[in-house]
């Protein structure tokens, strides 16, 4: 298989990336600047200036980090990685990418301006009741529109490789990159619906109210998914990026590639899990939701015992004795390792908080405080986000032609150091925090002075002190990414792609029958949703009309 991967990205789909990573930096500057606000807010010292809303500022700040920082990072790594193993563009798929960059931008900057003007602090969910303004729902259409072009790309690559190479199993990284797609396509089919269907025509007066039921189950049937779309690019690195950086080979195909299959069959029935305390669910469609929230935890456990196996196997093989002998044997001196690596760790804390979130009975404790602001802090802020900056200072230079000289790849792991301590701080605090009450999404108050409220203030301090480490650490991120992409000296830069362990089963035909695997997720959705759905029009209170509450 491995003779078919190119060792080189094209020059021209190199563009199309990078332009993807610009946008996503430009909002990583952005959107950590807000973060930093919000930290100083919320330890009590700070007032915002110039008319400022905190909640302006939050709405900004999820949106350009978990929707707009992600959704470019990710189009633009899997259209490298597919260019990468499946074979430059061509140039009708190269257009197409193009003009899903477009579409999105369009959209974002859409978007992006409501919120500043003002007319859409709706935050990053943007729940009904709370109307934003038209603009903003149409600069979300954009945005799906948009990325389902960059995906396109990604299948139409997919599938002319398969006809140029029949009976051969896909590149593994393609394989990965096409299932993520799929589920997106899927997954963003909700949102879309609840955008253009219910939010947009609501919010243009075209229809005077809304079931708010059904937009947020709308909304939570993508919004799981998403955080998946995030975190498999991470998975995919995982799986085929860091054995080769680290000098090992693949544990096993097949275990990966039925992990990410997996995922697309139990990423999307799980919405319920984030509607746990919300009326008009019967509690045994929750249940059976929250069952099928425990059988995509698996998939994550694969992956651990894969990567374990991974590190441990590759430190025998260079003479490490004992039951941890393994780790000293790790290259603790790149960046590219270093850096994903502390995303890993935070993910086992990370996940075990989601397993919290799951259990049903937990989840009255910790649903809608802080407690949550942490858990996605160590999951998609820490675990993927620094894995993507792992990934980063590789990608960059390689597309640039430059490389990553010995000076940035110890800056780089200093930067990697910074987010683990501040990190530390900032979610530990709010994991605290939480299970004292503190709620999440909210301004300072001292709550008239209640003694619970005074409970919170230290944690808020030390969430300002983490955020502000984790400042210092964007703006290491930013000052070497644009040396890589601009200032570092040319040369070549790999783009490391592992090979499969000897040792490795063969992996079954199986796992590349589509008809099967997209089948049986369309059955688990419709099993999942259909009568919840009818149960939400048959008995719907009267629908809401919109509030603008900033
Ligand atoms: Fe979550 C809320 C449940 C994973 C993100 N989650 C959120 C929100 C976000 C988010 C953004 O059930 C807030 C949404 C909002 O605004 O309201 N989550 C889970 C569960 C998992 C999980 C069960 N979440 C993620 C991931 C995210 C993410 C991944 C982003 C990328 N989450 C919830 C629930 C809520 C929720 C409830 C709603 C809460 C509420 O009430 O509102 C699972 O997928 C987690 C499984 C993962 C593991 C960890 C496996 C460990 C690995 C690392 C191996 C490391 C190695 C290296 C080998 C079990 C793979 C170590 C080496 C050494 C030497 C140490
Ligand atoms: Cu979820």
């Amino acid at each position: 298989m491995s003779m078919t991967n190119r060792l080189k990205v094209d020059r021209r789909d190199g563009k199309l990336v990078m332009a993807h990573f610009y946008v996503a930096f430009i909002s990583l500057a952005i959107g950590g600047l807000a973060g930093l606000l919000q930290v100083l807010v919320r330890s009590g010292m700070f007032v915002l200036p110039a008319g400022i809303g905190y909640y302006q500022l939050l709405t900004l700040h999820g949106v350009v980090l978990a929707l707009v920082l992600t959704t470019y990072f990710i189009m633009g790594f899997q259209i490298a990685a597919v260019s990468r193993t499946s074979g430059t563009l061509t140039s009708k798929q190269r257009k197409i990418g193009w003009t899903g960059f477009v579409i999105m931008t369009i959209g974002t900057i859409l978007a992006a301006v409501m919120i500043l003007l003002n007319e859409a602090t709706v935050l990053y969910t943007f729940y009904a009741p709370l109307q934003a303004h038209s603009i903003f729902y149409i600069g979300l259409t954009l945005v799906i529109v948009g990325s389902w072009l960059g995906s396109a790309v990604i299948l139409l690559k997919y599938r002319q490789w398969r006809k140029e190479n029949h009976k051969q199993t896909s590149p593994l990284i393609t394989f990965m990159a096409v299932v993520n797609s799929i589920m997106w396509i899927v997954a963003t089919i909700g949102v879309a619906a609840t955008v253009l269907l219910q939010l947009l025509p609501w919010s243009l007066g075209l229809v005077e109210t809304i079931n708010v039921g059904v937009s947020r189950t709308l909304f939570w049937y993508f919004g799981h998914p998403l955080v998946y779309f995030w975190l498999l690019p991470a998975y995919m690195a995982w799986y085929v990026i860091i054995p080769k950086i680290i000098g090992a080979k693949i544990f096993s195909d097949s275990l990966a590639r039925f992990s990410f299959i997996l995922f697309l069959l139990f990423s999307i029935p799980v919405g319920f899990h984030h509607q746990l305390m919300e009326p008009g669910i019967d509690a045994s469609w929750k249940f059976i939701q929250v069952v099928l929230t425990f059988l995509v935890i698996i998939p994550s456990l694969m992956t651990a015992f894969s990567l374990f196996a991974t590190f441990e196997s590759y430190g025998r093989s260079k003479g490490a004795k004992g039951l941890f002998g393994w780790f000293k044997k790790l290259p603790w001196k790149d960046a590219r390792f270093v850096v994903p690596f502390i995303g890993m760790v935070a993910f086992i804390p990370g996940g075990a908080g989601g397993i919290i979130n799951a259990s049903n009975q937990m989840n009255q404790v910790v649903h809608n405080t802080i407690w949550v602001t942490g858990h996605f802090h160590l999951t998609v802020a820490t675990a993927v986000l620094l894995t993507f900056f792992g990934i980063s200072y590789w990608l960059i230079p390689h597309l640039t032609g430059r490389t990553l000289t010995k000076a940035m790849n110890n800056l780089a792991i200093t930067q990697g150091i910074l987010w683990a301590v501040g990190m530390t701080f900032m979610s530990g605090a709010m994991h605290a925090a939480g299970l004292l009450g503190a709620p999440r999404r909210s301004s300072f108050s001292e709550y008239g002075g209640a003694s619970i409220a005074a409970e919170w203030i230290p944690y808020q301090v030390a969430q300002a002190v983490g955020g502000s480490i984790l400042f210092l650490s964007i703006i290491l991120m930013l000052y070497i990414i644009i040396n890589l992409a601009f200032f570092a000296p040319k040369g070549e830069q790999d783009f490391p792609i592992g090979e499969i362990a000897e040792t490795a089963e063969k992996t079954p035909k199986i796992l590349e029958n589509w008809k099967i695997w997209i089948g049986i997720t369309v059955l688990l959705i419709l099993f999942a949703y259909t009568i919840p759905f009818i149960d939400m029009f048959h008995h719907a209170p009267p629908g809401s009309k919109g509030y603008k509450l900033w």
